[in-house]
């Protein structure tokens, strides 16, 4: 952006009313040109997340910027705008939840929400369920005002599994993945009919 600063000096008498513009607050972050209040960014990669706020402070001072001159000042808000350039991030890479055996299918297993620093849509996390062993068994919802992934059973898993897969017995805890873009995995302790699903294909 530009500041102007205005003089009413008589402009053709000497050095009176030539303005030279400095920058007296806001620095190493921003400058300004001195012949034409044009204020630039000086730092590159400057972070919305880290520091939003910029007050920058620029000094117009007459006769060319030298000694005996007369200077006005005015301040400058910069705000920095957002670009998603933030993936959303799991706090940890693994969870462990736990079902019981009996509940019911359509019951909630757990929840797990994963930070996105941006702004507005650029930090809205969606959450998709993309691997795992006994994925079937789940189905995953996100919740709209906590923005937490909740993990349900799914309903109609009952009939998943077949008989000679009811026959397996699960000694290792069954995962699966959760994707908001970054990845966290959730380990299931062994509930029988997640494991029975586990078990497919390896017997
Ligand atoms: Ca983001
Ligand atoms: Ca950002």
């Amino acid at each position: 952006m530009q500041v102007t600063a205005t003089d009413a000096d008589d402009p053709t008498y000497g050095n009176s009313a030539r303005l030279v513009y400095s920058i007296l607050q806001g620095q190493p972050y921003f400058s300004v040109e001195p012949q034409t209040g044009i204020i630039r960014t000086a730092l590159p990669n400057m972070d919305r997340e880290a520091r939003q706020e910029y007050d920058v402070v620029i000094q117009a001072k007459d006769m060319g910027g030298h000694m005996g001159g007369l200077s006005g000042t005015t301040e400058v808000k910069i705000t920095l705008t957002d670009v998603n350039d933030n993936p959303p991030k799991f706090p940890q890479s693994v969870y462990s939840m736990s079902v019981s055996e009996d509940k019911v299918p359509g019951e909630e297993v757990g929840r797990l929400k994963a930070k996105d620093p941006d702004l507005e849509d650029n930090g809205l996390v969606n959450y998709r369920l993309i691997d795992g062993d006994g994925i079937s068994m789940f189905e995953l919802s996100t919740n709209s005002e906590t923005r937490e992934a909740v993990i349900k059973l799914r309903k109609d898993a009952a009939g998943a599994s077949t008989p000679e897969e009811a026959d397996d017995d699960c000694t290792k805890g069954c995962n699966r993945s959760v994707s908001g873009s970054s990845t966290g995995r959730v380990y299931g302790s062994s509930t029988e009919e997640v494991c029975r699903r586990q078990h497919k294909g390896s017997s």
